[in-house]
């Protein structure tokens, strides 16, 4: 039996549900618990604050976890970092009053800094020889400058509009982060069968995510052409078409790369393209 910690509730809770029923996981009782079974995975999943979620994984109350890689870092346990999931997506700043003069990191010297991630800008200041002092609270971090208890904070910014209503603006990024898969470092055998079973699950709904299926019909002189920006899994599936001297294409389209595809298809003659999402993909 696999123990995942995952939050309670917050930011990261609902995604990290919808992560494991994407994985085809059945949790069969909701949050108000602090632990459930899933019905069709040897799984246990126990609902935690956030905080405490690196501190369970390394004392193996449960065995791995999802948690934003901010926290894993300020926690500093020895546990491992096995998947960056792409959601929860944040960076962590200093910011500073928007009036004060600030042309770069020594302008931080002698401050007093607000923040809940004490080990992370301790370390930021120290790699760049910067001594100030770390006030650390526990919450409404952006409000401290403008009540007088610190001269700057160092916080979590998605939008960055938190820092606007307060008169702040961000002056330096110490981390971008996003939520992991954490693990116990001394996983049994059995775990870490079930591990790799969860891994491999997660991989597939992800790079389906990343890619759409493409369909489309060209003419047959165009379909070298078409073919080497259509590589597919591994090349592309050729169909020939009841029209004389045409064929239907299916094949895979990395995200990234879908709009820049799509304009070299219709240079290419290429007409009806079909995109379909696609639920798994596995390689
Ligand atoms: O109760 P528990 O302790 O479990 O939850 P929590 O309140 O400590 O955490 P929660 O739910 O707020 O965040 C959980 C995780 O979500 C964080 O550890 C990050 O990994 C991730 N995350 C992503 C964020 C944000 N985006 C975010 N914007 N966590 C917090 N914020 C806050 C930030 O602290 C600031 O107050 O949102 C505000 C800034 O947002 P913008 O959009 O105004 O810039
Ligand atoms: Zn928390």
């Amino acid at each position: 039996m696999l123990k995942i910690a995952i939050q309670k509730s917050g930011r990261l809770y609902e995604e990290s549900v919808k992560l494991l029923k994407e994985c085809g996981i059945q949790i069969a009782n909701g949050n108000k618990q602090l632990k459930a079974s899933a019905e069709n995975f040897p799984l246990e999943i126990y609902f935690l604050r956030d905080d405490d979620i690196p501190q369970y994984v390394f004392d193996k109350v449960a065995d791995i976890g999802i948690v934003g890689e901010n926290v894993l870092l300020e926690k500093n346990k020895d546990i491992n970092l096995q998947y960056r999931l792409g959601f929860g997506k944040c960076r962590l700043s200093l910011a500073v009053p928007k009036e004060m003069p600030y042309s770069g990191v020594k302008d931080l010297q002698g401050l007093k800094i607000a923040t809940t991630y004490a080990h992370l800008t301790q370390q930021y200041l120290n790699k760049n020889n910067i001594s100030a002092e770390i006030h650390e609270i526990s919450g409404s971090v952006e409000i401290a400058p403008g009540i007088g208890l610190a001269d700057a904070i160092c916080d979590l910014v998605s939008s960055g509009s938190t820092l606007f209503t307060n008169g702040l603006k961000e002056v330096e990024t110490i981390l971008q982060s996003e939520a992991v898969l954490v693990s116990n470092k001394d996983l049994t055998d059995e775990n870490k069968i079930l591990l790799e079973k969860l891994l491999m699950r997660i991989n597939a709904v992800k790079t389906a995510k990343n890619n759409k299926y493409i369909l489309l019909n060209a003419p047959n002189h165009q379909l070298k052409n078409i073919a080497d920006i259509l590589p597919g899994s591994k090349s592309p599936t050729i169909v020939p078409l009841a029209t004389e001297g045409w064929s239907s294409i299916q094949s895979v389209v990395n995200e990234n790369d879908f709009w820049d595809v799509i304009e070299k298809l219709k240079a290419l003659d290429a007409q009806g393209i079909l995109v379909v999402p696609i639920e798994k993909m596995i390689m």
